[in-house]
């Protein structure tokens, strides 16, 4: 197996066997088999980049029926608010300023670039959710960004001020041909900013669940710099953010064109002093995975037999890693419930647990609610006080499994 971006070679270190497609809620009705593939991952011992050893094709993952929402989140709706504000306060300042989002979802960032007169133009595969973006006044096209795609949205729109892309450059294998879409859009002097899940915070909190179809890479700042530097990109700026259980968001200009924040030097150091990429680094979170999942297992198999009530909160893609690495089913957790509008009455993919609309939360109440998005607690506990009044207990398993009185 070689590296999707140098050709070296991967150093395999954690296996969760068989998956489905993380994001395919299955109708009720249908009984055919799933798609499923082997998911392993491997570090890549040239480059440093942490990668998934199996592709699933894109399609398969991308279409209209995708039905993630980045506005299903308060909090993630006021971290694109202020990213967009903080965009047109700065690199769009200038006159007639350009802006390109891949993977624009529904919207929930553009929106306000949109709500400013600014010129921009969202790229998404998924039909169902640039049609949401589109409803809102977003400028979409529903594409898989690559190379040819750029060189045609250069042709008719003109070089961009900022590509700017998160939670999608981490899904995308063919990172070789989106760099060299993006150099090709940028007018000389422009940024790329892209922010992801930090290989470093998924270590530290053992988050394996990050690891799905969806998200191939595992970026650091280490591994992001060198596949920026093969496409005349230069590191110049790193800023660590909160969401999404620790995400980096990285930006990237023509080599020379900016002066590198001490931020950038600061990252990297810690991360050779952590050893990130360091196969005994990589073995010992596979190690701490596998007790979570022990630990995981006995909790809700001693729960059930004390005939307590356990149930799911949100039907996230983390989860499918969770449920079928995990081996849980309808037996231990009879349902999840979800917000999202095309996730309720379908199963979840592979352990075949029904989705529930966010009423059935409270009808009644389960003893103990097991939290798939960790990386909303604060949102979620607090909107759920009543769970908790109602003597309700949250489980989670990020850094460990360990229980929660809201
Ligand atoms: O990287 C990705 C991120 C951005 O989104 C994609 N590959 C797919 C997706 O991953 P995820 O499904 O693990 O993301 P979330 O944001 O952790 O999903 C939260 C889920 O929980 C959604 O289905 C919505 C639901 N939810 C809810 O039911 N009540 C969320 C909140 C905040 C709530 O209050
Ligand atoms: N940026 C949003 C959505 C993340 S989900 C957020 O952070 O909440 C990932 C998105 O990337 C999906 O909407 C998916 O359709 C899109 N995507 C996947 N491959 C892509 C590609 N090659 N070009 C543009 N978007 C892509
Ligand atoms: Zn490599």
């Amino acid at each position: 197996m070689a590296c999707r971006i140098c050709s070296g070679r991967l150093h395999r270190f954690a296996d969760f066997g068989r998956q489905p497609i993380s994001d395919a809620f299955v109708l009720p009705g249908d009984t055919g088999e799933e798609f499923s593939f082997d998911l392993a991952v491997g570090v890549c011992e040239d480059c440093t980049m942490v990668q998934l050893l199996n592709e699933v094709p894109r399609e398969r993952m991308f279409h209209d029926g995708y039905p993630y929402l980045s506005s299903g989140s308060a909090v993630m709706r006021e971290h694109f608010r202020s990213l967009a504000d903080r965009l047109l306060a700065t690199e769009l300042a200038g006159p007639d300023p350009f802006v390109v989002e891949l993977g624009c979802n529904d919207g929930t960032m553009l929106a306000t670039i949109a709500a400013a007169g600014v010129r921009h133009l969202g790229v998404d595969p998924s039909g169902g959710v640039a049609d949401l973006a589109a409803a809102r006044g977003v400028r979409v096209r529903k594409d898989f960004f690559e190379a040819a795609v750029a060189a045609d949205i250069l042709a008719f729109e003109g070089p961009a001020d900022v590509v700017y892309a998160a939670n999608t450059l981490c899904h995308i294998p063919y990172l070789d041909s989106i760099m060299k879409g993006v150099a090709t859009l940028l007018r000389p002097g422009g940024v790329f900013v892209f922010e992801d899940p930090y290989l470093g915070d998924i270590l530290e909190r053992a988050s394996f669940d990050q690891i799905y179809d969806e998200h191939f890479y595992l970026f650091s700042a280490t591994s992001v710099r060198e596949t920026a530097r093969r496409h005349g990109f230069e590191l110049v700026d790193v800023e660590r953010l909160p969401v999404h259980g620790g995400e980096v968001r990285y930006t990237l200009a023509a080599r020379g064109a900016r002066t590198p924040s001490p931020a950038v030097a600061e990252l990297l150091a810690a991360e050779e002093a952590a050893a990130l990429a360091d196969p005994r680094t990589l073995r010992a979170f596979a190690d701490r995975v596998a007790g979570i999942r022990d630990d995981l297992v006995d909790l809700l198999t001693g729960l059930r037999a004390r005939g307590a009530t356990v149930h799911g909160y949100g039907a996230t893609a983390k989860s499918a890693t969770v449920l079928n690495y995990c081996g849980i089913g309808p037996d231990l957790v009879p349902h999840i419930c979800d917000s999202t509008p095309a996730k309720q009455g379908r199963l979840a993919p592979g352990s075949r647990i029904p989705v529930r609309g966010p009423e059935a939360f409270a009808s009644p109440y389960p003893d103990y609610a097991l939290l798939f998005a960790w990386n909303h607690a604060e949102e979620i506990m607090a909107k759920e006080t009543a769970f908790r009044d109602a003597g309700g207990t949250w489980i989670l398993y990020v850094p460990d499994v360990h229980l929660v009185r809201g």
